[in-house]
């Protein structure tokens, strides 16, 4: 790598390019603390290994999920960092029941939802795993947090991201002109610019979806699947790829096209992923980057959650492959 132009993510957040960016600053000061706990737990993964860290805490979250050491880490590490920026009103947690307030004194604007880690069932095997966070801008008045400023639509963020850690650790972030895509460079310790204006194919050539759950799936989305694994008319079958770590998914179909699918079924009727902490904000990226999100009929960034750990079905990727299967939806629900 050329080291003459390295543009590290704090000089990217104060350039010129954001010097129309409302709550330039605040916006700024949110992200170092988000990229410090993102490099906490990026160290905490890559030492897991010698550190005893992999294997189960011995406790359960909210969803009766078993939850791991590395959990523990991550969410601290995004608590602490996020409450030191002082620009946070509030967070949501995946791993915490209700909203997490912050210290008096060390209020700000923003309202922060997040998943510290986010497929840590894969960790053991050594899978790529990641962190997901949204960010709105708070609505109460007072010092005094309520329902109404974590309860949001999603098309109110004012920014998303992941980070990715797997062979390279990567932060990707939109602050609503477009994502970009940050390389973790261990030996400075500075997340690099190496992905800008990224933007996902107009129509992929691969499916995401977990098939195990296939016995499950209502009509349409059993529709959809078998049209795009069929040769019918001379056409190319989908490829299939599933990780089992959103962030993983979503990363590839965002570089590769494609479609990922977590459907709603007669075993998950609300579908699995969480809107506020993973859906939402992996909307945002996708719909920055030209792509399409959506339940099967509606945006997802046009939802608004009734609580904070409600799940939502969710079809992401190329817009092609998405209005395909809206399509499929329509269709099957015209039947029905
Ligand atoms: P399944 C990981 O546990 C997770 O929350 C997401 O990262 C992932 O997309 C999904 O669950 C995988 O769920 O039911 O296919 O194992």
């Amino acid at each position: 790598m050329s080291h003459t132009n390295l543009i590290t993510l704090n000089r990217w957040l104060l350039s010129e390019t954001h010097k129309d960016l409302a709550h330039r600053l605040e916006m700024a000061n949110l992200m170092q603390g988000i990229q410090l706990a993102c490099k906490i737990t990026n160290n905490a993964i890559k030492r897991a290994g010698f550190e005893q860290l992999f294997g189960l805490a011995g406790i359960t979250n909210v969803h009766s999920e078993d939850v791991k050491k590395l959990d523990i880490i991550a969410n601290d590490a995004f608590k602490m960092a996020l409450k030191s920026t002082r620009e946070v009103f509030c967070m949501v947690s995946e791993e915490e029941d209700s909203i997490i307030p912050v210290p008096e004194g060390q209020s700000g604007n923003f309202v922060i939802t997040f998943d510290p880690l986010d497929g840590s069932s894969n960790l053991d095997c050594n899978v790529s795993v990641g962190s997901i966070f949204g960010v709105w801008p708070k609505i109460s008045s007072d010092k005094n947090f309520s329902e109404k400023d974590v309860l949001r639509k999603g098309r109110d963020m004012i920014a998303s991201g992941y980070a990715l850690y797997g062979s390279a650790t990567m932060l990707v972030l939109t602050l609503g002109n477009g994502v970009f895509g940050f390389t973790l460079d261990n030996t400075v310790g500075e997340f690099i610019l190496t992905h800008s204006h990224m933007t996902i194919k107009h129509k992929g050539q691969i499916y995401s979806i977990n098939e195990g759950n296939s016995v499950y799936w209502d009509k349409s989305t059993q529709n959809y699947v078998n049209h795009i694994k069929s040769n019918e008319g001379g056409k190319t079958p989908y490829s299939s790829r599933y990780i089992g770590s959103m962030v993983s998914d979503v990363h590839r179909t965002l570089l590769y096209g494609g479609i990922f699918m977590y459907p709603a079924d007669s075993k998950s009727p609300q579908g699995k992923l969480r809107f506020l902490y993973e859906v939402a904000p992996l909307s945002f990226i996708v719909e920055q980057a030209g792509g399409k999100s959506s339940d099967g009929k509606t945006a997802c960034l046009d939802l608004v959650p009734k609580n904070i750990h409600q799940r939502n079905p969710v079809f992401m990727g190329s817009s092609h492959d998405v209005s395909l299967l809206e399509k499929f939806h329509a269709e099957h629900t015209n039947e029905s």
